[in-house]
């Protein structure tokens, strides 16, 4: 600081009131902090002129200093908290939204077309009292293949070729896998249930065949069952699922787990009977497998073959899909081309 005379210590302090409004901005505000109050700066300086003056003088210039210095100390924490102020809003303008923007449409998912079937036929189920059961899908051989009466040599092995994981563990071929697991926990009481999930298998993938594919079996065991109770059940579902004029048919099969073991049809769901390209002018479409549990499959769940009888069906989930919506190629299931997804879109 030059040397000034002590009857310019307003005029220093107007002029650092003026230079303190033009300080806008943080940096701008720390470096007129420095300049003026910081240890080092001006304000100091006067402090120390104090002691030089005159005795008679030193009391009352003490006073003008201290004066200047609240003055300068006030305006500077006034004028800190606009600057504060200032740079909020400043930095809430650089990431603020344009609100009078129109707004950008939420764009909502869908189901997919086979969970939206799979929870429709579990709710028809569960109408009818069954309760959804799950089981592993790195399934045992045991209990895919051995339990349900397919010893490791027998031919019913070839209709599903199997991903084995292990030895003894393969990805399972199918829901029945789970019917022994479901029967042991509720043997030797009364079970009906479903089982719904995806199944594999080691296949060449077609039009009509994946490697996965989504099933839904049913199982029912109790003192009374027979195989009428089988048509009666398939028969509600049918009505329940695809209209109240449904119709079903039986044609005999054969499944090693079941005995006797039927086909079950129902007439076709886009022409009603008359004959289409889908039923291939039959009338009818095939729905599923089923029959009356094997009573070899029924004591290896724990059940006295004796005293209960079971039934049990199994459908292919994305095949009653394709019929529901006349899709032709099961391909487009795993494929996850929203072109084709965004159509099942409610
Ligand atoms: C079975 O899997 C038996 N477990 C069904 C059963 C259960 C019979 C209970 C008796 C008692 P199947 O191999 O036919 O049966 O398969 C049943 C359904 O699964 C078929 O009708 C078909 O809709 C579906 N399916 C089978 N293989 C494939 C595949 N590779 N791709 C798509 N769907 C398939």
């Amino acid at each position: 600081m030059q040397e000034q005379p002590e009857n310019d210590l307003e005029t220093y302090q107007d002029e650092a009131l003026a230079t303190l409004a033009l300080a806008t901005d943080e940096k701008g505000i720390e470096a007129w902090y420095r300049k003026h109050l910081a240890p080092s700066g001006t304000m100091n300086q006067w402090r120390k002129r104090i002691g030089a003056q005159p005795a008679e003088q030193r009391k009352a210039f003490g006073a003008r200093v201290n004066t200047a210095a609240t003055a300068l100390a006030t305006a500077f924490e006034t004028q800190k908290r606009a600057v504060a102020a200032l740079e909020l809003e400043r930095s809430i303008a650089r990431q603020s939204v344009d609100v009078t923007l129109p707004g950008r449409s939420l764009t909502s998912g869908g189901y997919h077309p086979v969970t939206t079937i799979i929870r429709e036929v579990e709710r028809v189920f569960h109408e009818m009292g069954f309760l959804t059961f799950e089981s592993p899908h790195a399934e045992l051989d045991e209990f895919n293949f051995e339990l349900l009466n397919m010893p490791a040599d027998h031919p019913a092995r070839d209709m599903q070729d199997t991903f084995y994981l292990s030895d003894r563990t393969v990805l399972r071929t199918h829901t029945s896998a789970g019917q022994v697991r479901a029967m042991r926990i509720y043997a030797p009481h009364p079970v009906r249930v479903i089982l719904p999930g995806l199944c594999y298998r080691h296949e060449n993938i077609t039009l009509r065949s994946e490697i996965q594919f989504h099933q839904i079996e049913g199982l029912l065991v109790g003192k009374s069952v027979r195989l009428s109770d089988l048509k009666g059940v398939l028969l509600s579902f049918a009505r329940k699922m695809f209209g109240r004029e449904q119709r079903i048919r039986m044609r005999g099969s054969y499944f090693p787990f079941t005995e006797p073991s039927v086909e079950v049809d129902i007439r076709c769901t886009l022409c009603g009977g008359a004959g289409c390209r889908v039923c291939k002018h039959s009338g009818w479409l095939e729905l599923l497998g089923a029959g009356l549990v094997h009573p070899v499959v029924l004591a290896n769940g724990g059940y006295d073959p004796r005293e209960v009888r079971g039934i049990a069906f199994g459908m292919g989930i994305e095949r009653m899909v394709m019929l529901l919506h006349g899709i032709d190629d099961i391909r487009h299931f795993f494929q996850n081309d929203l072109r084709f997804l965004r159509q099942f879109r409610s």
